[in-house]
C-alpha cells in the first residue's frame, strides 16, 4: 500500500486523472463503480461496451472507466489504455477456475507500452461469499510480486457493503 499511495499522493494535482477497472465478467467491476459512487448496491447487467463517470473532489478530478469483462470484449481493453494512471483489477475470490485467465490477461495488460506508469490496485471482491479466497492467495495466484518494478496493491473488499475499497479508494483518491 505504501508504494502506491506515495505515488498516487505525489502525481495527484488539479488535473484529471484516468482510472480504467478491468476484470473479467461479474467480476463485480460496474457493483464497485456505483457502489462509491451512490453508496449502494446497485442493480447491474453485463456491460457491453463500458460506463464511464467523473469523480471530482476539491480540486482533483478522475476520470474511472469501468469496462465490460465478456471474452469477446476483453481484445478491446487495450483502447482504454491510452493515458491510464490507475488500473483496477476486480476479481471474483469465488472464481477460482478463472483465476489463471485472470493472471493471463493481467499480465498481458501490463506488457502494454501504455500502461508503462500505471500504478495496479487489485480488489479482491466478493468477501462475503463463504467460499471466497483470501487476497493473499489472489496475490500469489496472480503473481502479483513480480510487478516489483510499478506501484501496486490488493484489497479485499465486498461491493455489496462497499466494505474495504471504499474505505481504500477514498483515502487515495480523496485526501
Ligand atoms: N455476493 C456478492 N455479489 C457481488 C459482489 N459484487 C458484485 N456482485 C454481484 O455479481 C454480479 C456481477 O456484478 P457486475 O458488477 O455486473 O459485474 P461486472 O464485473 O461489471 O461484469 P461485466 O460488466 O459483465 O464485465 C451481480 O449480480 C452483482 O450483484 C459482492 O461483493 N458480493
Ligand atoms: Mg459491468
Amino acid at each position: 500500500m505504501g508504494l502506491l499511495f506515495a505515488k498516487l499522493m505525489t502525481v495527484f494535482g488539479d488535473r484529471e486523472h484516468k482510472v480504467i477497472i478491468v476484470g473479467l465478467d461479474n467480476a463485480g467491476k460496474t457493483t464497485i463503480l456505483y457502489q462509491f459512487l451512490t453508496k449502494e448496491a446497485v442493480q447491474t447487467s453485463p456491460t457491453i461496451g463500458s460506463n464511464v463517470e467523473e469523480i471530482a473532489v476539491k480540486k482533483t478530478r478522475f476520470l474511472v472507466w469501468d469496462i465490460g469483462g465478456q471474452e469477446s470484449l476483453r481484445a478491446s481493453w487495450n483502447s482504454y489504455y491510452c493515458n491510464t494512471e490507475i488500473v483496477i483489477l476486480v476479481v471474483d475470490s469465488t472464481d477460482r477456475e478463472r483465476l489463471t485467465v485472470t493472471k493471463e490477461e493481467l499480465h498481458h495488460m501490463l506488457a502494454h507500452e501504455d500502461l508503462q506508469n500505471a500504478s495496479v490496485l487489485v480488489l479482491a471482491n466478493k468477501q462475503d461469499m463463504k467460499n471466497s479466497m483470501s487476497a493473499a492467495e489472489i496475490s500469489q495466484s496472480l503473481t502479483l510480486s513480480s510487478l516489483n518494478a510499478r506501484s501496486w496493491h490488493i484489497q479485499a473488499c465486498c461491493a455489496l457493503t462497499g466494505e474495504g475499497y471504499v474505505c481504500f479508494l477514498g483515502v487515495c483518491m480523496f485526501t
